[in-house]
C-alpha cells in the first residue's frame, strides 16, 4: 500500500484524532486538519475539509440547507454513515472519504495516499478513477462530451473568438458527473477561487479537483439517474423562474442595430416575410457613447416612441448592459455611483480604473446588497418606457489588458475578499443584480434576463449564451456540446449566437445553424460589428425559406418548449439534453462521432451535423424512432446513416412522443384558440406534463396555471388527457390530435365514449415543413399513414381510443 503524504511540500488530511455530532452536521480532527460532513438530503452529503480553525460558511451557489440526519456507526478503523441511497465510509487511518452501495460498489473514492491533501495553499481531493469511468458536465466547457483524460480551469475570462480548445470561457461551472459500472454521482466543489479540474490528464491515476486558496468544500451527491442528480444539483444550487413567454421566441441581434429607423425596418420586415420573431436586441449602439443608462441622442432621439412603435408591431426590446461606468464628471450614472460609494476598490480605498468600450471606468460591486439596490435605481427609466430585456456583458470582468488586479477588495455580502475568490463570482452577481432589480421595477412582469459570465447557480438569475463564437461548422457543433454541457450543468436556458458571431457564415452554414438554434433553448441570431448581413433573408431566397421553415416550427413547437421550461423550474431538467443523460450507460453515446446529438426535451432527437455534409452517421439509442419529415421508422440501437441536405437538419421522434403544438403565429403575443396534439404511436407508452400559464406574471407561482398529465397507453391504444389542475383559463377551445405511425387504419375514435371519424391527413406529415416547401418538396412520399381528427379542448378529462 502507498504511503500517506506529509512532507513540508505537501500534506494530506493525517490520520483521525476524534469527532462529535453538531447537529446534523459530523465534525472530525485529524493530526493535520479538520473536517465537516453534512448531510442535505439523503443522496446529498457535503464534505469540507481544513487547516484553519474554523469552516467558512459562506456561498452564492447553494441555496439548500442541510436536513437529513443519516445513521453514524463507529467502528476501530472507520465511521460510517448510511442513508436510504448509500453508505459513507470516512476511514480512520488516514482519514479518507468512499461512498459505497447497500451492496458494496464503489461509487467513488479518495485517493488513499493523497485524499485531500494542502500544497501550500492550494487545496486538492484526489479520487481513485474507476474503472471504465467517464466524466460529463463541468458547465460551459470546450473538449468532447466525455472529459476523460483532459483537465479544465475555472476562471472567468472574456474569450472572444475562442477556439475549439479553449479553456477557460465565460462560466465557470464547477460541477460534474462521474459515470461507471451502472453507476452515476455528481460533485460539485463549492470554491470561487481559481479552480482546476483533472480527469485523468496527464496521469492515470486519480481525478482531482483543486484550487489555488480557500477550503475543500465538495457536495457529493449520488442519484440512481443522471436526471436525478441533476435535480439533486438544482435542489442545492437553485432553479430558473418561468421565462417570459416571447423571450423563447425568436431574437434578432447584431452588434449593432442602429438608427432607429433601421431597427423598425428590421421588425417591419419581419413581419412582411412572414417570418415569426418576438424580439429585437440593442446592442452598444444605442448608447451615448457607450455609456450604460444613456440614448444615443444622434440615433435613439426617442427610444419610447420606438419602442411603442416596436410594441405595435409585436416585437420586446432587450438592452445591452455593461458594467463598466465611464469616469465623467457629469454623467449621471456615474455621479450617484461616487456619490453612493458603490465601486469596487483597491485595498487603500481608491477605486478601481479599468479601461472598456467607454473608455476608463468604474465598476460596481455586485457583491454588495447596497450596490445591487443602486443598480436596481439606474433601470428606471429603461423600464419605464417598456424595456423587458437585459443582456450582462463583460462581466468577467472583461477590460483592456484582461488582467484585472487580484488585490481588488469585493465586500462579498459583507464577508470581504480579493479578487482572487471574486472574480469567478463577479459576472453571477452582476447578472442577479440585473435580474433582482428588474424583477421589482417591472412589478409583476417577468424580465428577461441574460448572461455571458456565471458560476454555479446563475441559473437562477439568467439564460447564458456562449459568447464570441466563429462563423464554421466545428464551431457550430462545439456550441451544441457546449449547451448540452450546460443542461447537464443545472443551466437549461442557453444558446449560441445563430450563424456565428466572428466572421462571415455562407449560405449553408447559415440553413444549418439557423436550424439548429430553432431545436435550442435561447434562440437568437446575432454577429459582430463589420461582418456582412445576417438576418435570415440575408442569405438569398432558398436560405430565407429554410429559416422561415425552422422558426415557423419553432413556434408551433412552444407548447411543447414551454413545458419544457417549466420542468427546468421545477426539476432542473434541461430542455436540450446530451444523450448521457437518458442513456448515460450506453457506451455509443460517448463516441466521438455521435457525442452532438441530443434530445430536445424528451421526444425529439436532434442529429446535429456540418453544413458541408449531404449524409450523416447517426445513432439511434434503444427504442423506436420515426424521421421526422415522412415519419419513416428505424429501430433504436443502431447506427444510421440519413440524407442531411441543407434544408433538412435529421430529426427523430421517439416512439411514444406526444407533442402539444399549435398553429403558427407571427409572434408569441398573436393568441390561437387551437392546439395540435401529435402522438406517435408505437409499442412504448409515454406521459408529458403539458403546462400553460399567462407566459407574463408570477401568478403561476400561486397557482394560476393549467397543467395536464397527457398520457398514452400502447397497448390500449389510448391517449388520455388529464383533467386541468390549476387556476389559470387556457385560451385553447379546441383540439387537434394528430396520429403518427398507425399500422391499421381506423375509421374512427372514441373521444369520452363519443365515435368521431378519422381522416387520413397526409399534410400533417410535415410537422416541420407544413406544405409550403415548394422549393424542396414538390411532392413528398410519406412513408407512413397519418390520422387526424378534431374535438373540443375540455378541461375535464379526455380520453381518447382508436
Ligand atoms: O457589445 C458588443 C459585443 C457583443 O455583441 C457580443 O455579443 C459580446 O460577447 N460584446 C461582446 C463586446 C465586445 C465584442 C468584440
Amino acid at each position: 500500500m502507498s504511503r500517506t503524504i506529509n512532507s513540508p511540500l505537501s500534506k494530506s488530511l493525517g490520520t483521525f484524532v476524534q469527532w462529535k455530532k453538531d447537529n446534523n452536521a459530523i465534525l472530525g480532527q485529524t493530526t493535520y486538519g479538520s473536517f465537516r460532513v453534512e448531510f442535505y438530503t439523503e443522496g446529498i452529503v457535503r464534505i469540507s475539509a481544513t487547516q484553519a480553525d474554523r469552516f467558512e460558511d459562506f456561498s452564492y451557489s447553494v441555496v439548500a440547507t442541510p436536513s437529513y440526519e443519516p445513521l453514524i456507526e463507529e467502528h476501530a478503523d472507520k465511521l460510517e454513515i448510511k442513508t436510504s441511497k448509500y453508505i459513507l465510509r470516512i476511514s480512520k487511518g488516514p482519514v479518507r472519504f468512499g461512498f459505497y452501495t447497500h451492496d458494496g460498489q464503489p461509487i467513488n473514492e479518495d485517493d488513499h495516499a493523497f485524499g485531500t491533501s494542502w500544497n501550500g495553499e492550494q487545496v486538492t481531493t484526489y479520487k481513485k478513477i474507476q474503472a471504465g469511468e467517464r466524466f460529463i458536465g463541468l458547465g460551459e466547457k470546450t473538449g468532447p462530451l466525455d472529459r476523460k483524460g483532459n483537465g479544465y480551469q475555472n476562471w472567468n475570462t472574456d474569450s472572444f473568438a475562442y477556439s475549439p480548445g479553449s479553456d477557460p470561457l465565460y462560466c465557470s461551472i464547477p460541477f460534474y458527473i462521474g459515470v461507471h459500472n451502472g453507476l452515476s454521482y455528481g460533485i460539485f466543489f463549492d470554491n470561487t477561487h481559481k479552480s482546476f479540474f483533472n480527469f485523468g490528464a496527464s496521469n492515470n491515476r486519480f481525478a482531482s479537483f483543486y484550487a489555488d486558496s480557500g477550503e475543500m468544500n465538495y457536495y457529493f451527491i449520488y442519484g440512481s439517474t443522471v436526471a436525478e442528480i441533476i435535480q439533486e444539483y438544482t435542489h442545492l444550487t437553485g432553479r430558473m423562474e418561468m421565462p417570459p413567454m416571447w423571450s423563447i421566441g425568436y431574437q434578432q441581434c447584431r452588434y449593432s442595430y442602429y438608427p432607429d429607423k433601421e431597427v423598425l425596418n428590421l421588425a417591419r420586415t419581419f413581419r412582411e416575410k412572414d417570418i415569426p420573431a418576438d424580439t429585437i436586441v440593442f446592442d452598444i449602439h444605442y448608447m451615448d457613447q457607450y455609456k450604460i443608462f444613456t440614448w444615443s441622442q444622434r440615433d435613439f432621439s426617442d427610444p419610447k416612441e420606438l419602442l411603442a412603435q416596436l410594441q405595435q408591431l409585436g416585437f420586446h426590446v432587450v438592452v445591452m448592459c455593461d458594467p463598466g461606468i465611464k469616469v465623467e464628471e457629469g454623467y449621471d450614472t456615474y455621479e450617484k455611483g461616487i456619490r453612493e460609494d458603490v465601486f469596487i476598490k483597491y485595498q487603500d480605498g481608491t477605486n478601481y480604473t479599468g479601461q472598456v468600450w467607454p473608455g476608463w471606468c468604474h465598476f460596481p460591486d455586485f457583491t454588495n446588497p447596497q450596490t445591487r439596490l443602486w443598480w436596481q435605481k439606474q433601470f428606471n427609466d429603461y423600464v419605464s418606457i417598456g424595456v423587458e430585456g437585459f443582456w450582462n456583458d463583460m462581466n468577467e470582468i472583461a477590460t483592456w489588458g484582461q488582467m484585472i488586479p487580484e488585490n481588488i477588495e469585493l465586500d462579498f455580502e459583507g464577508n470581504k475578499a480579493s479578487m482572487r475568490r471574486g472574480r469567478n463570482i463577479y459576472g453571477m452577481q452582476m447578472a442577479r443584480a440585473t435580474y433582482e432589480g428588474t424583477k421589482a421595477l417591472l412589478k409583476g412582469k417577468r424580465p428577461f434576463n441574460l448572461t455571458r459570465s456565471g458560476f454555479s447557480g446563475v441559473q437562477r438569475y439568467a439564460a447564458v449564451w456562449t459568447g464570441d463564437n466563429v462563423a464554421y461548422d466545428e464551431h457550430m457543433l462545439l456550441g451544441v456540446r457546449l449547451v448540452n454541457s450546460m443542461g447537464l450543468s443545472g443551466i437549461a436556458f442557453a444558446g449560441y449566437d445563430v450563424g456565428g458571431f466572428v466572421g462571415d457564415a455562407n449560405s449553408k452554414l447559415f440553413a444549418r445553424w439557423v436550424s439548429l438554434g430553432a431545436l435550442s433553448p435561447f434562440f437568437r441570431g446575432h454577429s459582430m460589428i463589420n461582418s456582412r448581413d445576417s438576418e435570415p433573408w440575408a442569405y438569398g431566397e432558398e436560405v430565407e425559406q429554410i429559416s422561415r421553415n425552422y422558426i415557423k416550427f419553432r413556434y408551433k413547437l412552444l407548447p411543447y418548449i414551454y413545458s419544457l421550461f417549466y420542468d427546468a423550474s421545477v426539476t432542473g431538467m434541461p430542455v436540450q439534453r446530451s444523450l448521457a443523460l437518458d442513456y448515460t450507460h450506453d457506451f455509443k453515446v460517448y463516441d466521438g462521432q455521435f457525442h452532438n446529438q441530443y434530445m430536445f426535451g424528451p421526444s425529439l432527437l436532434v442529429i446535429p451535423v456540418e453544413s458541408t455534409k449531404d449524409f450523416v452517421k447517426a445513432y439511434l439509442p434503444e427504442g423506436e424512432w420515426h424521421l421526422l419529415y415522412n415519419g419513416q421508422k428505424y429501430q433504436g440501437h443502431s447506427e444510421v446513416v440519413i440524407e442531411c441536405p441543407v434544408q433538412r437538419l435529421p430529426v427523430f421522434v421517439k416512439s411514444g412522443a406526444i407533442i402539444p403544438m399549435k398553429p403558427v403565429l407571427a409572434s408569441t403575443k398573436e393568441l390561437n384558440d387551437e392546439i395540435i396534439l401529435h402522438v406517435y404511436t408505437g409499442k412504448q407508452s409515454s406521459s408529458f406534463l403539458f403546462y400553460e400559464d399567462d407566459g407574463t406574471t408570477f401568478r403561476y407561482q400561486q397557482g394560476e396555471y393549467a397543467k395536464r398529465q397527457l398520457e398514452y397507453i400502447a397497448a390500449d391504444n389510448t391517449l388520455i388527457i388529464g383533467a386541468t389542475e390549476g387556476s389559470y383559463g387556457s385560451p385553447h377551445r379546441k383540439l387537434k390530435v394528430i396520429l403518427h405511425g398507425l399500422e391499421h387504419t381506423p375509421a374512427q375514435v372514441e373521444v369520452n365514449g363519443t365515435k368521431l371519424v378519422l381522416h387520413n391527413d397526409i399534410n400533417q406529415f410535415f410537422m416541420a415543413l407544413e406544405k409550403f416547401d415548394p422549393f424542396f418538396d414538390p411532392e413528398p412520399a410519406p412513408q407512413e399513414n397519418v390520422h387526424s381528427f378534431e374535438t373540443e379542448y375540455i378541461t375535464s378529462q379526455i380520453v381518447i381510443r382508436w
